[in-house]
């Protein structure tokens, strides 16, 4: 019998159906960002980073160009499993030879190759509008300054930003997700914490009033607790964010580096599933601080991948990756971390979430917690390995990667 098959028995003496989890796994869209293959620098401004994040590495290889990073994104998509959507942001506009079309001016004819490239590939595309790394950003502040030329600036930039989102879905015919984060905030006690909120509200309301079909695209925002160079304050603070999206009818984006130490986005979920139609999640891995470290197949992402399934919401969260590692070959960073969120989920559809219910609501706490921990030992690494066989992307992504590096990486200048 192969393993695989001995797994199968082993969880349906537990109820569970692997063959129904393989199914629902490889549906499950999730979007996966670009700006780990060149840490978040895009080909617009090549300003260095700002707006209070940060890499840090230095591993050689990485992409300068729209060809290597398309290069690159083929590699890794190459190794990862499952169905993909391409996350991008407005800083990875593609211009003809000089050109230089500055950010509130942009158009969809900027990101053609990008579409051709989802297209051939038959996936979707998400967009971010992007508000930081750029000479217009005044003192860590866009839409929220109170400088008028600033301000409308972004503002402009977020209508353009969803022209394009817009565009990238009738494209492709997959609904495009255009989340909105912007960085600003404060290094020290600020002496006014409403007047920018207010702006920002303003500016939202400002770009949201371009007119957009509501069925291609969902427009999110990413709220923060704080940013490097930002700490005492950050606008787009969680009640902001949550209120605002509530009250324009848009979606709200959890990235799980976005709280305070010990707040845990899992437990976040059920609450937003019950007034949001949507949600949107930038699943990440901090440590000790918003630090983009490669998503691991830790606790707290076992944690959110079983809110999002054991409530039936693969098809309300809207999945996106973010983080950057640059310490590390980036092709191998962005497998291992799609990688390890696909395995999340796999994780929680292999738990008998039926079973674990009715315990708690037995109170039955001696044999939750039993179950619970059985579970964790419970053949995982079969399933996950024949949902590899299955979606024909080898076990060992490292050779390929290995091999990837020799062959084109180390010729980068
Ligand atoms: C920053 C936010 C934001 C960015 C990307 C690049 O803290 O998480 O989502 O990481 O837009
Ligand atoms: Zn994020």
């Amino acid at each position: 019998m192969s393993r695989y098959s001995e797994a199968k028995e082993i969880y349906a003496a537990y109820g569970v159906d692997t063959e129904k989890a393989l199914d629902t796994l490889k549906n499950i869209p999730v979007s996966i960002h670009c700006w780990q293959g060149d840490d978040v620098t895009g080909f617009d401004s090549r300003e260095s980073l700002s707006g209070g994040i940060q890499t840090t590495g230095n591993y050689p290889g990485k992409a300068t160009t729209p060809e290597q990073l398309l290069a690159d994104i083929d590699k890794a998509f190459s190794l990862m499993p499952g169905k993909k959507k391409l996350n991008l942001h407005a800083s990875y506009a593609i211009f003809g030879d000089g050109e230089a079309v500055d950010r509130d001016k942009i158009e969809p004819k900027h990101f053609e190759q990008w579409v051709t490239f989802a297209k051939e590939r038959g996936i979707g595309i998400d967009f971010n509008p992007t508000f930081f790394a750029h000479p217009m950003v005044k003192d860590n502040l866009t839409l929220s300054s109170p400088d008028e030329t600033v301000r409308t600036y972004w503002v402009n930039h977020g209508k353009a930003c969803l022209k394009i989102a817009e565009y990238f879905a009738t494209e492709t015919g997959v609904p495009c997700v255009m989340n909105i984060w912007i960085p600003d905030g404060y290094k020290d006690i600020p002496a006014d914490r409403l007047s920018p909120r207010a702006r920002f509200k303003k500016s939202l309301d400002e770009i949201l009033s371009v007119p957009y079909d509501r069925s291609k695209v969902y427009v999110t925002l990413e709220s923060k607790v704080f940013g490097i160079g930002l700490e005492s304050y950050t606008v787009g603070s969680a009640e902001f964010c949550l209120s605002y999206s509530d009250k324009a009818g848009i979606t709200p984006l959890m990235d799980n580096g976005h709280y305070h130490p010990t707040e845990v986005v899992s437990d976040k979920i059920s609450s937003l599933l019950l007034f949001n139609e949507k949600i949107a999640l930038h699943i990440t891995r901090p440590v000790r601080w918003d630090s983009d470290h490669v998503v691991l197949f830790d606790d707290e992402t076992k944690e959110i991948a079983k809110e999002i399934v054991r409530n039936n919401a693969t098809d309300r969260v809207f999945i996106a990756t973010d983080y950057f590692d640059a310490s590390i070959n980036r092709i191998a960073a962005w497998v291992t971390g799609i990688r390890s969120v696909q395995k999340a989920l796999l994780f929680a559809l292999l738990q008998p979430n039926e079973k674990l219910q009715k315990l708690q609501d037995e109170s039955n706490f001696t044999q939750l917690m039993a179950l619970s921990e059985d579970m964790k030992t419970a053949p995982l690494g079969d399933v996950w390995a024949e949902y590899l066989r299955r979606e024909d992307v080898p076990a060992d992504y490292i050779s390929e990667v290995a091999k990837y590096e020799q062959e084109v990486l180390v010729n980068r200048k």
